[in-house]
């Protein structure tokens, strides 16, 4: 795989900076956090050096002990961590690993290393996080231990031991690592016991690493890693001999598999800057879901990234490329797009390079982001991608013929959406909505439209309005939510099928200002919780569906008053609170008598026409895009997938909302 030179350093190559303060200062700057994460981070970062041993060649066993003390110890059976003095340091190389702090100053460098991958740590971190440490390094006949106290201070230099009939040096320590029974001819224990005055929590969670080593295992295929957990009496052993391949095979159990064979590729990309390991495995089944795992240097990458993309290019160019030259795609055919290869895909991405250059982004951090990635991975697939589709044509018919069914599927949904939209939405069949008070305008420049909530309010809306210029809709109850729904659902929704055809512009893709009937669009809902949540529902359909008509200012609410004045045979509408403070203060406030609209309805068409419609007297508020888009916020968080947050809101809320659902 890669050079066994690059494996082949020595003590004098490691870097020494300074000592353990800054780590036990601020240990979140070194293991992102003194929780659960940042504990278990440290069985990582140990595990990680034995895999950089495995990975290199050196190893093929990897063993992690959790202890009834609450230490934990990690074996491996490599070439064991140099421990002979190193010129110019007096001390051993062992030593300055783990009580150094070598910023980029890992063993060798330059070549793949899984260890200091995420927050670039090393042993020495772990040392400084610890209340104990020990290190126990077989080198043929040779064993020899050093131990380490209260956060990396050495009190026991490095000494030779035998491997049976052991004493601790660390005060209140026990002697528990089987140092006999790991009889391999050279290797490396480390055994440490997190500090608890560091960590929330020093409770290794036994699953989280049963899921890590096991995903290790996959992505290194020959290695066994073995679990213990004295503390529970449990074990694990997981090794897979055909490493990533297994892992699909795994991830696909229960699934109906459409090519027997899978896909399986593993090269190293190399070029003047870049000297990556690229490893694929896919394979296609009968469902509709995909699953991808990416990982960058054993590092899962939650969001994908760079690797992914890479992948995801060849894909659909072989596929495309190998289509047409078979004939599965016809010259009238339009080419697979990239979602059309997604369904029933199961394949996993697993690229090594040198960690001191990986980037990651995202809001998680679990997104790659070294560009050159992308280049190797779609380099290494498109070539060995071609040689299988060509050495296995049944295979390559079995995921095309899934492909061809997806891409079908894709024109289907549109032409049906398409149709829906132009019969239903757009043409009307020419017939105006039976409920739409039109106007007898026809120049949108002079018209506008009430679109209004409930028929209480419609009728005095309809008696009061001027009939040249204001259309009423009456628009009963909530709308459909149009956050979950998709556009041909919208459409079939009665209610939004006929305030779309009264517009007359249309709706998404297929929206025509030039076709829009009237200048204004008016919402009319009551001034309460219930009027609040409509709005919020038009306003998400209008921010969702129809954005240009935010876009071109056309969208208002009607503003209705609160009170209503009267004294004598005189009368003022109040709009709010403010307008009745202030209303009271002055003469006639002293005799008059003050009336309280509940809602819209309550009023005759004289009062409706004076107070919210008349162009001359009327108070009108323009949505904004903004505002929409706080709409939308609310409503995705009231109809959306996310439950917390709208339990949340209705418990707040919960003697004012009205929610559905
Ligand atoms: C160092 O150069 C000579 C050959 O061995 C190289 C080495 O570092 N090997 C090595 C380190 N194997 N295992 C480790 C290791 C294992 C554990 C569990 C923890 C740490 C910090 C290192």
């Amino acid at each position: 795989m890669s050079d066994p030179k690059k494996y082949d350093y020595n003590a004098d190559q490691i870097q020494v900076l300074e000592g353990l303060d800054p780590v036990r200062k601020r240990p979140g700057m070194y293991i992102g956090s003194t929780g659960q994460p940042g504990l278990h981070h440290l069985v990582t970062e140990i595990v990680n050096n034995s895999m950089d041993e495995a990975i290199g060649g050196f190893a093929n066993h990897v063993k992690v002990e959790f202890f009834k003390d609450g230490s934990v110890a990690v074996y491996d059976n490599g070439r064991g961590i140099p421990f002979e003095i190193k010129k110019g340091y007096g001390v051993s190389g062992l030593e300055l690993a783990f009580t150094k702090l070598h910023a980029g100053g890992k063993f060798g460098g330059g070549s793949y290393k899984v260890s200091s991958g995420l927050h670039g740590v090393g042993s020495s971190v772990v040392n400084a996080l610890s209340k104990w440490c020990r290190v126990v390094v077989k080198r043929g006949d040779t064993i020899v231990i050093q131990e380490y106290q209260d956060g990396g201070k050495v009190v026991r230099p490095v000494e030779k031991i035998k491997p049976n009939k052991n004493e601790t040096k660390v005060k209140g320590a026990e002697w528990n690592i089987d140092v006999a029974g790991w009889n391999y001819e050279s290797g490396t224990i480390v055994q440490f016991m997190p500090d608890s005055e560091i960590f929330e929590t020093t409770d290794f969670k036994y699953k989280h690493f049963i899921a890590q080593l096991r995903e290790y295992a996959y992505l290194t295929a020959g290695i066994r890693f073995e679990l213990i957990d004295y503390r529970t009496d449990q074990k694990e052993t997981f090794y897979f001999e055909g490493g990533i391949k297994a892992y699909l095979r795994a991830l696909n159990r229960n699934k109906k598999i459409l090519n027997d064979t899978p896909f399986h590729v593993r090269q190293n990309y190399k070029d003047d800057k870049d000297d990556i390991d690229v490893e694929i495995a896919f394979q296609y089944n009968d469902a509709f879901t995909e699953n991808v795992v990416c990982f960058a240097n054993h590092l899962k990458n939650a969001e994908g990234g760079t690797h992914l993309t890479g992948f995801r290019t060849a894909l659909t160019k072989m596929i495309n490329d190998y289509a047409r030259k078979e004939n599965y795609l016809k010259e009238k055919d339009e080419n697979f797009s990239g979602d059309d290869l997604k369904e029933g895909l199961t394949a996993i991405i697993s690229i090594k390079l040198d960690s001191s250059t990986l980037q990651f982004e995202g809001q998680t951090k679990a997104k790659l982001g070294n560009t050159n990635v992308k280049t190797a991975v779609e380099m290494v697939m498109k070539d060995s991608l071609e040689i299988f589709l060509a050495e296995h044509p049944r295979d390559a018919q079995a995921i095309i013929s899934k492909n061809i069914t997806t891409l079908k599927a894709r024109l289907a949904a549109k032409a049906a959406r398409d149709t829906v939209i132009r019969k239903s939405a757009l043409e009307g069949g020419g017939v105006l909505p039976g409920k739409l008070a039109d106007c007898s305008k026809k120049d949108p420049e002079h018209t506008e439209i009430f679109i209004v909530e409930g028929d209480s309010a419609a009728g005095p809306a309809k008696q009061g309005r001027d009939r040249n210029t204001q259309a009423i809709l009456p628009l009963f109850g909530k709308i459909l939510n149009t956050e979950r729904s998709r556009l041909d659902k919208i459409v079939e929704s009665d209610k939004l099928k006929s305030l779309i055809i009264a517009l007359g512009a249309g709706i998404g893709e297929q929206y025509d200002e030039k076709k829009l009937r009237y200048g204004k669009i008016i919402i009319m809902a009551d001034a309460d919780i219930d009027g609040a949540h409509i709005m919020t529902l038009y306003l998400t359909l209008f921010y969702r569906h129809m954005v240009e008509l935010l876009q071109s200012n056309k969208i208002f609410v009607a503003v209705p008053p609160l009170y209503k004045a009267s004294w004598g045979k005189n009368k003022k509408y109040l709009f709010d609170d403010s307008d009745r403070v202030a209303f009271l203060k002055t003469k006639e406030g002293s005799s008059a008598v003050i009336q309280r609209f509940k809602g819209l309805g309550e009023m005759n068409a004289e009062e409706l026409w004076e107070t919210t419609m008349d162009p001359a007297t009327r108070r009108l508020k323009m949505i904004t895009i903004g505002d929409a888009e706080k709409a939308d916020e609310v409503f995705t968080m009231l109809m959306g997938d996310e439950v917390a947050p709208r339990k949340r809101f209705i418990q707040t809320h919960a003697k004012h909302a009205n929610v559905d659902r």
